[in-house]
């Protein structure tokens, strides 16, 4: 991008926008304007700061009309990819049996693991095509996906294969996590640490030699991994080279948030059960804390993450669909931002910046996503709304107007939006 040409033909300037701001006290920007060029913000800000010079005539105009414009959003933590259904447990809790004695009882996670196994690559990515859909029609351009279904060899590598193919086909970036260490597998029952030997002398190598992942996670709790053992996992991940993150606190303190920041890792996720020593050790070490509401609703939770220690320490804290077919059924950012804020006590615009800024550092991408400003992927949303709160306040409905990824206009329900040629 030669950022001192100014803006061509072929390039597209968007005006009358309310521009939802990393920065700033209230952070909108009234009456402003974003410059696209070859896929990236050429120039975001005031309308009456824009370089005019600059801009060509013969270029794409896209007038606005008011709208609030955000950065395209950022799920930084789904395992969207699946095949079954697991509706027959959430019947079993809505009569009473809890998530962990279903999953003590042999269901859970392993009957996912099950379906996973037996789906060809084609049947798993039918079924999670359906999903990404989703999420793309609700402003995200970004999106995590777990493996962790598989939990053998050739099934975890299936996966990351689905998640692959789900970014070439769709208008969205994928980021591709390997998360063998999700669950025990039935063959390996008894035997943890057999299967963690399996995890880092074979599943590791063959990740990292297809190069199918961005970073390795694990899920540490009472019905998954010990922190002992999540430690051998990371430790391979480091020497291969890998970022880590984790599944911490979610159901009991492991002092797994603690360890993984001794990790470096990138976030530490769920985080219900986390102590002031954790989040201490979060602060230091950089690690977004991300908030999963959806499963805290959805598995009728009662302790709440620490958002208050959060704040105190400056633990910036992102938001994410936690998408997966047992604890959150969830392909609505929109709804996960609403429960951000009324059960956790977010305020919307900090729901906003965990789903846009946060959830990018949560992936270690945020020179390239997450913000409106100059150098960034032209990827943004606009709604037919004027402030956070009025994305936040509706329980269900979609005032998405247009998104737009790489500067191309990949969702168009175009309320109200003009477009013409610059003069
Ligand atoms: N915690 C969760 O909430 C998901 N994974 C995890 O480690 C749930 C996955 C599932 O129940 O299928
Ligand atoms: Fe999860």
């Amino acid at each position: 991008m030669n950022r001192n040409q100014g803006l061509e033909k072929g390039d597209s300037l968007w005006t009358g926008c309310r521009l939802f701001m990393a920065e700033g006290d209230r952070g909108i920007v009234e009456d402003g304007a974003i410059a696209v060029k070859d896929g990236s913000i050429w120039w975001a800000g005031p309308a009456s700061d824009l370089p005019k010079e600059r801009v060509a005539p013969g270029g794409k105009v896209f007038r606005v009309g008011g709208k609030m414009v955000t950065p395209g959003l950022i799920d930084c933590h789904t395992h969207l990819i699946w095949a079954g259904s697991r509706a027959r447990e959430f019947e079993m809790r809505l009569r009473g049996a809890s998530y962990e004695e279903i999953a003590r009882a042999g269901g859970g996670i392993l009957n996912t693991v099950e379906a996973v196994r037996l789906a060809t690559e084609d049947e798993l990515y039918r079924q999670s095509a359906r999903r990404v859909q989703s999420l793309l029609e609700e402003g995200v351009t970004t999106v995590e996906i777990k493996s962790g279904y598989g939990l053998a060899t050739g099934a975890e590598l299936k996966m990351l294969r689905v998640a692959k193919r789900l970014g070439n086909d769709f208008p969205v970036t994928v980021i591709p996590t390997f998360l063998g260490a999700h669950a025990l597998p039935p063959e390996y029952t008894g035997r943890p640490d057999a299967y963690i030997d399996l995890v880092v002398e074979e599943m590791l190598p063959a990740v990292a030699a297809e190069g199918l992942a961005a970073a390795v996670d694990a899920f540490c709790e009472r019905i998954a991994f010990s922190p002992a053992q999540v430690e051998r996992v990371f430790s391979a991940a480091r020497d291969l080279g890998f970022r880590v993150k984790l599944h911490a606190e979610q159901l009991s303190d492991q002092k797994g948030a603690l360890m993984a920041a001794r990790f470096d890792a990138l976030s530490a996720d769920h985080l219900e059960y986390l102590l002031r020593d954790g989040a201490e050790a979060m602060a230091e070490k950089d690690t977004v804390a991300v908030l999963l509401p959806g499963a805290f609703y959805f598995l009728r939770e009662m302790k709440k993450p620490p958002v208050h220690l959060l704040r105190e320490l400056g633990v910036p804290m992102a938001l994410s669909t936690d998408c997966n077919p047992g604890s959150s059924p969830c392909t609505s950012p929109l709804l996960v931002m609403n429960m951000a804020c009324v059960l956790f006590g977010l305020t919307p615009r900090e729901a906003l910046l965990g789903m846009t800024v946060h959830g990018a550092r949560a992936l270690g991408i945020q020179d390239r996503v997450g913000r409106l400003a100059a150098g960034k992927a032209a990827d943004f949303v606009v709604w037919d709304v004027e402030e956070p709160v009025d994305l936040v306040y509706p329980m269900g409905g979609n005032p998405c107007s247009m998104v737009v990824r790489g500067g191309r206009v990949v969702v168009d329900r175009r309320n109200g939006v003009r477009s013409g040629r610059l003069q």
